[in-house]
Formats: structure tokens, sequence, C-alpha cells
């Protein structure tokens, strides 16, 4: 027997716990929402390795949609770690009331359009079933762990551990050989950290990146006299901006200076720290000259950092432009390879082989260890909702229908798919924001369509393939724009995951241009979407879809 509810929301992160405020306390439906893990906090609940902490400036990654929250509400620090976020989500779901429509240890497995029915029914892995008319995911972009599959690791005797799966009562590293697999933002946050209490740590490194220092420090009470006096202006600005940042993008141009001032305006921004460095000049991202002067800055900041002229070399042997894969900050991660106890490998030139009981082989030699970290990321953005069996219309599967990658209107739903959303979704800005501002957006505009179906009698939404056509290559052609297309082997492009096909994923024309298409098309009575269960319409549009990409209905 199922449980009837009018909206199902699944993830307790940021995105769901504020959709799941909304559309049960804004628009009065019964809503439930689920949840893998055992308590909210969707990437901070798993998120809880050595050093992890938000990239994000505090003052700024909240909720704005409650002015009494933001006057309760005070961070200790410039960038929050998880405890910190748990406790402010926490206090989130205590202030709504959110925990008595939550449901926790509960994995979607699969969820199935009823088109008789107008219902999603939803199932959990403990094969409990919900029967929905909306269905919301919000299942993160950033939660489905990508471990390598290297051969040997079932044989490891050791232990081993994916960062973003990490046990929640910590690892004691004491005295142990470490070996980190991955050198992204999380492992460029891991390193320092697990150095500190390793016996050794060895780094092994695919790809090195720019990193740029963050410089966390504890707020100030006049910092956050500040910011209580000014979530107006934070908010405008962060919602006016192309990432959702609290900053603004300087408004010149690298050759608009001379070099003597573009090198002090870069060291300002690395004494500043944190990911400000990007908005230094207005073409970072989009003139290859422009984006050349901060590479060799960094370059020479790590050579001058770094002790050992090999390490030094690896580390500043990047193959990217700078910002062009998803930029870290760090807490004396270069400085880290000054110690005794910490090694890197460069697998460029010495690959790995594979795991042994005792350790890493590469091709030069074996690394013995006694612990292995994967700091490989995740199988970004669509990984979370294809691990869920999702079946539209005629039992279509999403599975299929992004097998050669993922097709949406606007990174909120998928044509063939009615009244399902998706928070953050492929072919939203999502990824390259500073998540809660883009999240509201997102539920925001979801809850504002779901209030105009009510209110017009509608029962369902889709997207018009034509629409999702044009958006796709909207979102094509935005990576085109800018430099962001000369990194494909990023997991913005679904690199890191073998066999996922490259297609960019998030959309890059900036939040502030997509939250105004966003609006445009709502003003415009959901402009490009099919509202209604019209099958004649529908249909018609359906086969169109099918011919264009190929494939049968
Ligand atoms: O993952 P990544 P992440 N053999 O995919 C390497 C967000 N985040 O967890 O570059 C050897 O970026 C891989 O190498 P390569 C943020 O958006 C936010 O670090 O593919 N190496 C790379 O070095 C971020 O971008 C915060 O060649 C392998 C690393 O593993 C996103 O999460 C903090 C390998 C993976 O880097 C993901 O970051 C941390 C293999 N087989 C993260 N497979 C905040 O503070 C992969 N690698 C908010």
């Amino acid at each position: 027997m199922e449980e009837e509810i009018d909206a199902l929301v699944i993830g307790a992160g940021f995105a769901g716990l504020y959709q799941l405020y909304s559309l049960r306390d804004r628009l009065g439906l019964s809503t439930r929402l689920l949840e893998a893990g055992d308590d909210l906090g969707g990437t901070w609940y798993w998120n809880r390795y050595p050093g992890a902490r938000c990239d994000s400036e505090s003052h700024a990654y909240r909720y704005f949609f409650s002015k009494e929250l933001n006057e309760e509400w005070e961070w200790t620090e410039r960038y929050p770690g998880p405890p910190e976020i748990l406790k402010y989500l926490g206090r989130v779901a205590e202030k709504f009331d959110l925990r008595r429509d939550m449901r926790f240890g509960c994995r979607v497995v699969s969820a199935r359009y009823d088109e008789g029915a107008n219902r999603w029914v939803v199932e959990t892995a403990a094969g409990e079933r919900y029967a929905a008319t909306y269905l919301v995911a919000a299942v993160g972009c950033l939660s489905s762990a990508n471990v390598p599959d290297i051969p040997g690791l079932r044989d490891f005797a050791g232990q081993w551990f994916h960062t973003g799966r990490w046990p929640h009562e910590g690892v004691d590293l004491a005295g142990k050989r470490v070996g980190q697999i991955g050198t992204g933002s999380t492992g460029i946050q891991a390193a320092p950290v697990i150095a500190q209490s390793a016996a050794h740590l060895t780094v092994f490194q695919r790809t090195a990146t720019y990193s740029v220092p963050a410089r966390n420090a504890p707020l100030t009470p006049e910092f956050n006299r500040w910011v209580r006096e000014n979530h107006a202006e934070i908010r405008a600005v962060a919602e006016s901006t192309p990432n959702g940042h609290a900053f603004r993008i300087a408004d010149r141009n690298v050759a608009d200076v001379t070099p003597e001032e573009r090198r002090a305006i870069y060291e300002a921004a690395w004494e500043k720290g944190g990911l400000q460095f990007r908005a230094t000049f207005r073409d970072l991202l989009v003139n290859q000259a422009a984006n050349d002067t901060a590479c060799e800055f960094i370059k020479g900041r790590i050579r001058a950092i770094v002790r050992d002229p090999e390490t030094a070399r690896a580390l500043a042997d990047v193959d990217h432009p700078y910002a062009t894969k998803r930029p870290p900050i760090d807490t004396g991660y270069y400085e880290t390879f000054n110690r005794d106890n910490v090694t890197l490998v460069d697998l460029r030139a010495d690959p790995i082989e594979c795991i042994m009981p005792r350790g890493i082989r590469t091709r030069s030699r074996e690394h013995a260890l006694d612990v292995i970290v994967f700091a490989t990321g995740y199988d970004a953005m669509t990984g979370a909702l294809l691990a869920i069996d999702i079946r539209g219309r005629e039992g279509r599967s999403l599975r299929d229908d992004w097998r050669a990658g993922p097709h949406t209107y606007l990174g909120l739903q998928v044509p063939g798919y009615p009244n399902f959303f998706t928070i953050t979704g492929p072919g939203s800005p999502s990824v390259l924001t500073n998540m809660p501002v883009a999240i509201e957006q997102h539920v925001e505009w979801i809850t504002g369509c779901i209030a105009h179906l009510r209110r017009n009698g509608i029962d369902a939404i889709e997207p018009d393939p034509e629409a999702v056509r044009r958006w796709d290559a909207h979102v094509e052609e935005a990576a085109n724009a800018t430099l962001l297309s000369k990194a494909k082997h990023s997991w913005y492009y679904g690199a890191n995951v073998p066999g996922k096909p490259r297609v960019f994923m998030p959309y890059a024309g900036g939040l502030a241009r997509y939250r105004a298409i966003c609006a445009d098309v709502a003003a415009k009575g959901y402009e490009g979407f099919l509202l209604g269960r019209t099958p004649v319409a529908r249909s018609a549009s359906m086969g169109e879809f099918a011919e264009a990409r190929g494939v049968g209905v």
C-alpha cells in the first residue's frame, strides 16, 4: 500500500529542505522528503573527510529567503566546516518544523510515472511506496561517489575510504602510511590535514591543478554585524553575479592594466585568498592570453613555495587554463610538500598499475600503504539521478534517454517525465555557482510553477522537446564561448567516469543571466513547456524529439 501525498522530495540537503518548506508551507501541499542518509545535510552529511570545508564564504553560503533566520544565524568562520553547516541546517529544520515530514534511511530506488493516475509511484530500497503528483529530485550534483576501478583494490589488506563516504566517527590515521589518490578540491583540502597525523602521506597526482590560498579565519564581531546589517545587499550581489558569490567580478580586462599593476592585483588577491582570485579580471575565462597571466602567476607561487624542484615542477605542470576545472582553494596545500613525511607521485610519469595487498604499485615502484584515501570525485550531475530507475511516460527510462548525455529544459525538467523536477540539474548553472543561491532560485521557480499549475487547474507540465533541443544547444554554446571548453578532461564533461558521455553538463552562461531566462519563461506562461496532459500535442512532440535523436519512442 502506498502513501498518497501531493509532492515528494528526494534528498535532505540545502535543496530538499527548502523545497519541502516551500511546497508544504507556502502552497499547502502534503509533502514528504525521503533521504538515504540517517540524517539531514546532503553533501555535508556524507563529506566528513579531514580538512572538509566549504569553499564559498559563509556570509553568502546560506538561505536568504528568511529574514528572521538570517538575523538569528551567525557563522563563526570565513569558510564553515561540516559540523557548523550541519548545525545550521539542523536549525533550519527545527525553525520550520521540517523533520516531521522527513524520512531518513530511505534510499529511493525507483520512480515510475503512472500516466492514467497522473502520479509518480516512488519506491525505496526497503520496499516502502509513495504516490505523489509532483516529484522533485534534490539529490545533489556531487553525491554519487566515484571509486576508480583499479585492479587489486579488493585484495588490499589495509583500509580504504572515499572522501564522500567518510566514516562519521572519523579515521585514526596516526602512525599510518596513507596514500591519497586525487588532487581536486577535496584532495587539496584533505592532504594538509592528513599529513599532520599520518606517519607518511603519498599523494598520487594525475592532473596538476591551480590552487589559491583560502585564508580561512574566525569571523570578527564587526564583520558579523556588517553581515547582519547588509543581508539585502549581500543577497543582491549574489543574485546578480555569474557565480552566485557575494563578490563582483572586476570590470576590467587583463590588457587594461600594466604588467606591474596586474602583478599587484594578483598578489593582493592571493593574500586575500578565496575564489575571488577568479574575479580579478573579467576576461580570465574567455581570453586565453589573459588566462595565461593568472596561470603564470600561480605557477610562480607554487615554485616559490615548494622546495624540492622536481615536486614543484610536477605540481606546477598544469595542462589546462586556470579555472577551467573547478578551481580549488587550500590551507597550506603546496606547503605540505615541504614536510618530510609527504611525497608526491606524478602519475603522468609513473602511472598506477594496480593495488597490491600492501600498497599501490606504480610503473616504477611499490608504495607501501596502510590506508588508501580516494579523493577521486563523483559521477557528477547525472550520477545520483541515474542511480534511481526513473520511468516516464510509456515506461521510457531516464537511463536510456540520457545514454548520450542529459537533455533538460533549463536543468529543471526532462521531456517525457511530467511533473518531475530536478533542482540544480544538468543544464543549470549549479556546480559553477555558490550552490545555496542557485538552489534558492530553482526551488522558488519550481514552487511558482506548481502554484501556477494548481491555480489554473493544469494537471501536468513537461518541456516541449523543441525547447529542450534549443536549450541543449545553448548550454553547449555557452560553454564554447568560454575557456571551459578547453578542459575536456574535466568532470564538467563527465570525463572522470569511464564510459560517461562527454557532454558539458552545467550551464556556463552565468547565474544572473539564467535567472532572467527562467523568470522570462515563467512570465510568458511557461514558454517552452507543455501544459496539461494533452495526448495529441504531446505525442506529436515526442515523435519529433525521438526523430531528432535518432531513437524510437
Ligand atoms: O573531485 P574531482 P573532488 N587515478 O573530480 C583524480 C566540489 N567540492 O572531490 O583530474 C588517479 O574534482 C582526478 O584526476 P583527474 C567541487 O565542485 C566542493 O576533488 O581526473 N586519479 C582528480 O585529481 C569540486 O570540483 C568543496 O586527472 C584519479 C581527483 O581524483 C567537486 O566537489 C570541497 C582517478 C578528483 O577530483 C569535486 O571535487 C570539495 C584515477 N583513476 C569539493 N580518478 C567545497 O568546499 C580520479 N582521479 C564546497
